[in-house]
């Protein structure tokens, strides 16, 4: 029988980097020759990630409008597709940035129905070093206070891995705060800093993840009220279209200051952006940008620095907003960006919505 293929669920909230950590072991990965896919996830459709990931060359299948936990069979028909497709030797998934309890929704029907063909990697959980501590100040991730904090310390609490990402924006002294406060929700994972940016410490971890299985372990005790609530506090804007204009423009000027401005938009209206992303291309390539906060403001994960008469854009908002709100705050600032530098929009395709109330196909409380 041919090699079983290894499986890697990277999880973790809204913008610690999951997308980033699975590129760039795709890319260590492949160059070690192996053949790997990638396979992405969202409550909605239309993604910046699987645009992002393919324009690198990678392979990525998709599971929309619903997690792996909520879409399974989904999920088990793009594994099996790209089994057949790919043949791969690794397969990263990435689950939806604010679903949590996947020991017992996806771990363990993987384990109980599927094991003669997929060897499960521990469960590597990302946090953001940088915006874990902001967090727990506001919700209290030890003893929660608040429906998101359950979901940011359930997450944390079902790793066998923690991956502490984001290493390059913090000193010494706030990883060891970092590292205490997951070690105060997590005893037993074992914590890996790391940093997709500069490439730190991803050698180690991807050995971690090829070599070792997930053991099977109790699954957490999740509130399903509280998990529903959290999730339908956020709002969800996936959308794509085009930009066109008599002169030409600056793709990194022009990106930077609509995704400031709805960022600042949504705060003025008492919402909180958590990861507003979007992939722009020209004739130049393709790059993503992506916002979790105004102060750390607007990264690029490569430069686009050519002036261009056109641009394809494919946006995802997730803020703390109603989704209409959401939508306002986006066509608002396109009117005023119009105006300013004289641009025309077509080819639109746009949803904005609450993720629906969390209903798993399986859920096997042993792992
Ligand atoms: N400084 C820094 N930024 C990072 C790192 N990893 C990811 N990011 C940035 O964090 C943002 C969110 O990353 P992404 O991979 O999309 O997060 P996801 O929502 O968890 O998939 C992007 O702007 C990334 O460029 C890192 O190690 N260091
Ligand atoms: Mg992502």
């Amino acid at each position: 029988m041919a090699d079983k293929v290894k499986l890697a669920f990277i999880g973790g909230f809204l913008g610690a980097g999951k997308t980033s950590v699975m590129i760039e072991l795709g890319k260590r990965l492949t160059l070690l020759g192996k053949r790997v896919a990638l396979i992405t996830n969202d409550q909605g459709e239309v993604l910046v990630d699987t645009k992002t990931i393919r324009d690198l060359g990678l392979p990525c299948a998709e599971v929309l409008k619903g997690c792996f936990c909520c879409k399974f069979p989904d999920f088990i028909d793009s594994l099996h597709e790209i089994l057949a497709k790919i043949k791969p030797d690794v397969i990263l998934a990435e689950p939806v940035g604010s679903c949590t309890d996947l020991l017992a929704t996806v771990y363990a029907p993987l384990r109980k129905y599927y094991k003669e063909e997929i060897s499960l990697s521990p469960f590597l959980v990302l946090v953001d070093a940088s915006a874990i501590l902001n967090y727990n100040k506001k919700f209290n991730l030890i003893l929660p206070r608040a429906p998101l904090g359950f979901l940011i310390s359930w997450q944390i609490k079902e790793a066998d891995i923690i991956g502490i990402n984001k290493l390059d924006l913090v000193k010494n002294s706030q990883l060891t705060e970092v590292k205490n406060l997951l070690n105060d929700i997590n005893q037993e994972a074992e914590l890996v800093p790391l940093s997709a940016k500069t490439g730190y410490n991803l050698d180690e971890l991807m050995k971690i993840l090829m070599e070792r299985e997930h053991h099977t372990r109790s699954s957490i005790d999740v509130d399903y009220d509280l998990y529903g609530t959290a999730e339908i506090d956020l709002g969800w804007f996936n959308g794509s279209w085009k930009v066109t204009c008599e002169n030409n423009i600056r793709p990194e000027e022009f990106i930077t200051e609509m995704m400031t401005e709805i960022a600042r938009r949504i705060e003025s209206k008492g919402g909180q952006v958590i990861h507003l992303k979007l992939n722009f291309s020209t004739m130049e390539g393709s790059a993503k940008a992506s916002l979790i906060n105004l102060e750390q403001g607007v990264g690029f994960t490569n430069t686009l620095s050519s002036p261009s008469k056109a641009m394809d854009i494919i946006m995802n908002v997730r803020a703390k907003l109603d989704p209409d709100g959401i939508t306002e705050c986006v066509f608002e600032t396109l009117k005023t960006l119009a105006l300013k530098y004289k641009v025309e929009y077509s080819d639109w395709s746009v949803k904005s919505f609450r993720p629906p109330f969390p209903k798993p196909y399986y859920r096997l409380l042993k792992t």
